[in-house]
């Protein structure tokens, strides 16, 4: 069989990498990475993970007017995981996802709460990213990685996640879900399933931003976790879902698209990790924000356009 080798890299990485660090920090922190990304106004905002010097993660919110520098960090948490009212954020508050509610003009926050039960999704809505409404838990554990879509279809929310069986046999695939009032949730489906063997995405992915509207479809971003003798290596693929019905699956490449390289993404609290929770698309140009080794914030840039073209010459 003839296929295409990619001969480029379609995401670069800004020359200034990372571009948010704890040294930017006003408090002192042990990491920030994994933020959700958004535009509100003129301004980007990052909702950043931080991980305190206990180990627990809240989020910080940082702004900036060209969304790559001078970035304003919030002097105090901006939320903090409140386990008196919501025993299930006990040990932290985890990578947030923002999608704006196109008609409600509300941002939906979906992130991982880490519960005494296990890692499992929680929904909460803001209008400002300073105050913020839990909607409290809306999937058990184990799930993760989880995003809205900013629309409805057929009159019902869709939202992409990743939950992880206790069987031993079973594979990390990332599913679909469907919801007529963004509580109660069902028509759960496989969306992306995890490849196997020898595959940069075998066993286990993940969804990292949130989907983002194309016109030629619903561009996903996700992760693939491949395991090796020395640990674990996060890299992230392309996929591509029907507009009208999401649950389709279009395209998926099948080479990874953006892996650790760097020294920033090969070392840090976990090496060899790069982990966006967040992308803002301008024009034609993509700015996805990821987490880089579990330490700090980057930032890659990418043409839509190339983006979808190289897509369609490495699906599998
Ligand atoms: C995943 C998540 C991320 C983290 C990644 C690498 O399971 O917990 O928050 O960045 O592992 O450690």
């Amino acid at each position: 069989m003839i296929r295409n080798y990619a001969t480029e890299e379609i995401f670069h990485r800004y020359q200034s990498n990372p571009i948010i660090s704890v040294d930017d920090f006003p408090y002192m922190a042990n990491s920030v990475f994994n933020a959700g990304a958004t535009k509100v106004g003129d301004e980007t905002i990052l909702l950043m993970r931080v991980e305190d010097r206990r180990g627990m993660s809240h989020f910080t919110v940082a702004r900036s007017t060209d969304g790559i520098s001078d970035w304003r960090i919030d002097s105090q948490p901006t939320m903090l995981p409140s386990p008196d009212t919501n025993p299930e954020e006990l040990w932290g508050i985890e990578d947030p996802r923002i999608t704006c509610l196109e008609e409600s003009e509300l941002w939906a926050v979906t992130y991982t709460a880490y519960s005494e039960g296990g890692p499992l999704v929680s929904l909460a809505v803001t209008t400002d990213f300073k105050h913020f409404e839990r909607r409290g838990p809306v999937l058990p554990p184990e799930d993760k990685d989880a995003a809205l879509f900013p629309v409805q279809f057929d009159g019902r929310w869709a939202m992409i996640h990743r939950p992880v069986s206790a069987h031993p046999y079973t594979l990390a695939h990332i599913w679909i879900t469907f919801s007529p009032d963004l509580k109660h949730w069902g028509d759960h489906q496989i969306l992306i399933p995890a490849r196997r063997g020898g595959w940069w995405d075998a066993n286990k992915v993940g969804l990292s931003p949130p989907p983002l509207r194309t016109t030629e479809g619903w561009l996903i971003l996700y992760h693939g976790v491949r395991t090796t003798p020395s640990g674990v290596i996060y890299r992230l693929g392309l996929a591509l879902l029907d507009l009208n019905d999401p649950r389709r699956l279009i395209a998926r490449s099948d080479e990874w698209v953006f892996g650790p390289e760097e020294a920033y993404e090969v070392s840090g609290d976990v090496d060899k990790v790069v982990f966006p929770c967040g992308w803002v698309l301008e024009g034609d140009e993509i700015k996805l924000y990821y987490g880089a080794a579990d330490k700090c914030m980057a930032l890659a840039t990418a043409n839509i356009s190339d983006v979808l073209g190289w897509l369609k010459t490495h699906s599998s």
